[in-house]
């Protein structure tokens, strides 16, 4: 038998090194999971529960490997859970390559069933690039465009493949006319700002006696010449949420988290600096950044559409952050006046005594903070953390003292909730001899977690290192939003919205064949982690936590102080548990 369009197709994908794709069947892929099955290349297909969770691997994938995330599923239904998955590659920049079935070219616009117009569903999420296949020999340069776009754009592309075509032999292009000719291969491009540009930059920065460093995801690559950098200024170093494993958490001048989930000592860098240095982020809430006109700006990124605008800055440099950073070195000036980065190692301090004191403040039963507070000194070296939209969120910005070496995500641009499990999957399978531990609310682990633990049941034996810790912060609540409505609108609590039904999620995890760990008095919280670190196989921990400790940005602003006492007046239902817990953080 010759090859079909679908055996191409995966032959292709192995040519540009792909090994993996996460997905879900369906009939509008069969010509495609046929070839799978037949293929002589070391594929492996990894069956989700749904095909968003296919998605969020494909983009975790990314995230841990820099590599090119595959996902797959069928036409009509398969096809549109794929999207926030996308959306979350989309939001954050990663290269992710949809591959989605489609009616049979003999049907396309007969009002079939499951037939949906794919490219216009796809147009916006995979803006850079959505393609029906139409032909057998135009399979091949619309994968290759699709991958290459992708990875170039590092954003996530699509490409649609009608039932039909799947199965018809595959021909090369003719050398002729309106064929195209492709080829595999990519190697990321290092671009570097002209020397002009760094010299303004270099000028701007010496001329600083306050240089306040902000890093993000482009910078996660960049540790060494964003330590250099800061070292020479004197800076200390804040962190957007993507960029939480760029700089290790245990340097005396690294502030941490910055916004509404950001720590005291960032926010008051941001307030007092005279001197901003931007190197790879989009961090989005401007008012935790310099007033415009108190400080100077600099920015370094990748990406020239997102430079300038968050803030004025006065210098752009478009370009690699470690490369840039490296040219930028030797123009800058070591600053004799070390007294601003004394002051912020002194708040620096200041600041994780507190975050101790409010981890070991009593609550009931378990105090969130103290859950991640344990979990720090706890974290194995090669660790590779997740964590999902939701309180957990605040303390895994906040609390979670990371260190170099290991690695840690979230969904940054969409914050959606959902991906804190099947990123997990994803670590897990990109980097097998790795613990991973998950941090999820209980709303986004009823939301699809769960469904995902069936998935690690099928597959952990496969892993080499079988650890991978599903942490259920278990307050019976979708708490951030409960907190949001109290202190962004002060309104009470809405229990019709905001109470989730309680559920044993560690016998579940038992019954998939996982370890499962409960969890009620804080005293056993450190042990727990030690005992879910050293199983032989997945474990989720269950801690049940209070609902009524206050997620509270780092200030807490008059305006949204008074919003919060104007709601529990309102008559919030959990109003006594509430006063107690937050009238304790507010004044810590
Ligand atoms: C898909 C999606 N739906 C809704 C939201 C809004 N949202 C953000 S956090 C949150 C609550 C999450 O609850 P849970 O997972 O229990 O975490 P908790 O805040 O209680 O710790 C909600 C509803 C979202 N970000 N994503
Ligand atoms: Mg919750």
């Amino acid at each position: 038998m010759s090859d079909t369009v679908g055996d191409f197709l995966i032959s292709r994908l192995a040519e540009w090194g792909i090994r993996r794709i996460y997905g879900f069947p369906g009939d509008g892929i069969n010509g495609i999971l046929g070839a799978l099955n037949r293929t002589d290349e070391e594929f492996e297909f990894i069956q989700v529960r749904h095909e968003e969770m296919a998605a969020f691997m494909a983009c975790g994938h990314a995230k841990f490997t820099g590599e090119v995330g595959v996902c797959l599923a069928t036409s009509g239904p398969g096809a549109i859970h794929l999207l926030n998955g996308l959306y979350d590659a989309k939001l954050d920049h990663q290269p992710v390559v949809a591959i989605v079935g489609q009616s049979a070219r003999t049907a396309m616009g007969g009002s079939y069933q499951q037939e949906v117009d794919l490219t216009t569903l796809f147009k916006d999420v995979a803006s850079e690039y959505v393609e029906v296949v139409m032909s057998p020999e135009a399979m091949r340069h619309v994968i290759d465009r699709a991958i290459r776009i992708a990875r170039a754009q590092r954003a996530p592309t699509c490409v649609i493949v009608p039932s039909d075509l799947q199965e018809m032999p595959y021909e090369k292009p003719a050398r002729a006319h309106n064929t195209i000719h492709s080829g595999i291969g990519y190697a990321i491009p290092r671009p570097i700002p002209d020397e002009h540009e760094l010299q303004r930059a270099a000028d701007a920065l010496n001329a600083g006696k306050k240089v306040a460093m902000l890093v993000g995801a482009g910078a996660l690559n960049a540790t060494a010449e964003v330590l250099d950098v800061a070292d020479v200024l004197g800076a200390g170093i804040a962190k957007a949420l993507l960029g939480k494993a760029a700089v290790p958490d245990n340097l005396p001048f690294v502030t941490g988290s910055i916004g509404l989930l950001g720590t005291r000592p960032s926010y008051r860098m941001m307030l007092d600096c005279d001197t901003l240095l931007m190197v790879g982020s989009n961090f989005p809430y401007s008012e935790f950044l310099p007033k415009e006109g108190q400080a100077r700006g600099v920015q370094i990124d990748i990406d020239a559409r997102l430079v300038s605008i968050r803030y004025p800055m006065e210098v752009n440099l478009i370009g690699d952050s470690a490369a840039t950073l490296r040219l930028l070195r030797p123009l800058l000036k070591r600053k004799q006046d070390r007294s601003f980065r004394e002051k912020i190692e002194k708040e620096v301090a200041d600041w994780w005594k507190t975050l101790e004191d409010r981890a070991m403040e009593d609550a009931h039963p378990i105090n969130p903070q103290r859950v991640f507070w344990e979990l720090s000194p706890r974290l194995p070296d090669d660790v590779i953390l997740t964590c999902d939209s939701g309180s957990s969120a605040n303390w895994y910005a906040r609390d979670l003292k990371i260190r170099q070496g290991m690695m840690a995500t979230l969904s940054g641009g969409l914050a959606t909730m959902g991906p804190g499990v099947p990123y997990a999957i994803a670590a897990k399978f990109a980097h097998p001899d790795r613990p991973v531990i998950a941090m999820v609310g209980d709303g986004a682990f009823q939301m699809n977690g769960m469904n995902e633990v069936l998935t690690i049941g099928k597959y952990w034996k496969r892993w080499s290192d079988p650890r991978l810790v599903i942490m259920v912060l278990n307050n019976r609540d979708l708490n951030q939003v409960t907190w949001e409505q109290r202190v962004m609108d002060g309104d009470p609590k809405y229990k019709a919205s905001q109470d989730i039904p309680d559920y044993p999620y560690a016998r579940y995890a038992e019954d998939a064949g996982l370890h499962g760990i409960r969890v009620d008095r804080p005293e056993d919280v450190g042990r727990a982690w030690e005992e879910a670190l050293a199983s032989d196989r997945p474990t989720l921990l269950d801690i049940y936590t209070d609902p009524d400790v206050p997620p509270l940005p780092p200030h807490v602003t008059f305006k949204q102080a008074r919003r919060f006492a104007e709601s529990l007046v309102k008559g919030d239902p959990n109003t006594a548990g509430v006063i107690r817990a937050s009238l304790k953080e507010l004044f810590a």
